[in-house]
């Protein structure tokens, strides 16, 4: 039985820019994060602990970054477990790759995958043998996957790869492409991916997921924030788990403003499921109503920001008009247009038509019931 721990895309010393003044907060959660992953792989008594790549989010981080790696993957090492250390498109291997210089080839029970020529490691001891052939480019066609097949004298074969798995109209074809085929033709008894954060089962023959990333650490991941804990027995039974490790979640939350009668209702809306862990983008599209009157995005944010981890609106939505004496915003253009088009006057609803293109060809925001 081989009991492992798979988790990958951790992106220490992550910039965060999209998350603003709460960025630096988040990059301290990062290390949290590891540091309760390291520990729940003692506590879980984990025989092989995989990073699938991208533990850093570049090829130079601080020095304070790297000793803090380096201490957690000690402290694994000294409680006996094996670690084995893909490289990913961030911290892929180059002249400058950090994870060359990563002091630990002292540490019997360390493997970083760094020597492309070097592509397996056996591990007698767990009568396992894994495999991981080392990215040397954050943009090429080759399947890391290419070359890896099954070693029969042990009874686990496992695999690591940082790469994308082919899905027609998903995926490019120069960002590390892994083919269903690719899967299934190694014969491994688990693939452990990564470089998709978001925690998905891509097998195909063999079993193979993403563990996606442990942490937040972009405005898109709704599957984030766990790891997978592998264990296979005697007889190849695999028993999957996924826990939850990550302290923020993101989500995405798209409201139509027709029908709202005014922000109070809106605000409701955007609170619905609120919390201080939560970084949720809002995307708001329609039109308002009459009742509404003026969107106002900076009120929203003052009132109800700060119960949020971060909290962001994309407002799509378009502000209605009904009386036009109303929108005199100094822009001449716009009511001189006006002027001329009530002028011709005629079909009503013909005119407000007029009025709603012709305006929201000069504003871009402007609608006319
Ligand atoms: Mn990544």
């Amino acid at each position: 039985m081989v009991k492992i721990l798979h988790t990958g895309d951790i992106h220490i010393g992550a910039k965060l820019a999209k998350l603003g003044a709460k960025a630096d907060e988040q990059r301290v959660q990062i290390q949290k994060t590891f540091e309760h992953i390291v520990d729940l792989a003692i506590e879980r008594k984990i025989d092989l602990f995989i990073i699938a790549g991208d533990l850093f989010d570049s090829n130079a981080p601080e020095q304070s970054l790297i000793d803090f790696v380096v201490a957690n993957i000690v402290k694994l090492h000294d409680h006996n477990i094996y670690v084995a250390v893909a490289l990913g498109t961030h911290d892929y291997l180059a002249d400058t790759s950090i994870l060359k210089k990563l002091p630990v080839e002292d540490l019997p029970r360390v493997k970083i995958f760094v020597d492309r020529a070097e592509n397996s490691w056996k591990i007698p001891e767990l009568s396992t043998i894994v495999f991981c052939n080392a990215s040397v480019s954050n943009k090429t066609s080759e399947s890391p996957l290419k070359g890896i097949s099954r070693n029969d004298e042990f009874i686990n074969n496992i695999a690591i790869a940082h790469g994308s798995v082919q899905i027609p109209g998903k995926s490019s074809l120069t960002d590390s492409p892994i083919t269903p085929e690719d899967i299934e033709n190694t014969h491994m008894d688990y693939i452990a991916l990564g470089h998709w954060h978001n925690q998905q089962d891509v097998s195909h023959g063999s079993t193979a997921w993403y563990c996606g990333a442990p942490e937040m650490i972009d405005l898109d991941q709704t599957g984030s924030g766990k790891v997978l804990i592998i264990t296979i027995d005697d007889e190849k039974h695999i028993a999957m788990e996924s826990v939850v490790v990550g302290k923020r979640t993101f989500d995405e939350l798209k409201i139509t403003i027709d029908g709202l009668a005014n922000e109070e209702e809106l605000i409701s809306k955007i609170k619905e499921g609120m919390n201080v862990d939560l970084i949720r983008e809002v995307i708001l599209d329609g039109s308002t109503t009459e009742s509404f009157g003026v969107l106002d995005e900076d009120e929203i944010y003052k009132r109800i920001g700060n119960d949020f981890f971060y909290l962001t609106i994309k407002n799509n939505s378009i502000a209605g008009v009904v009386n036009l004496e109303n929108i005199d915003d100094g822009n001449i253009v716009k009511m001189e247009f006006i002027k001329q088009i009530k002028a011709m006057g005629g079909d009503e609803k013909l005119i407000n038509d007029a009025l709603t293109m012709g305006l929201s060809l000069i504003d871009g925001k402007t609608k006319v019931y």
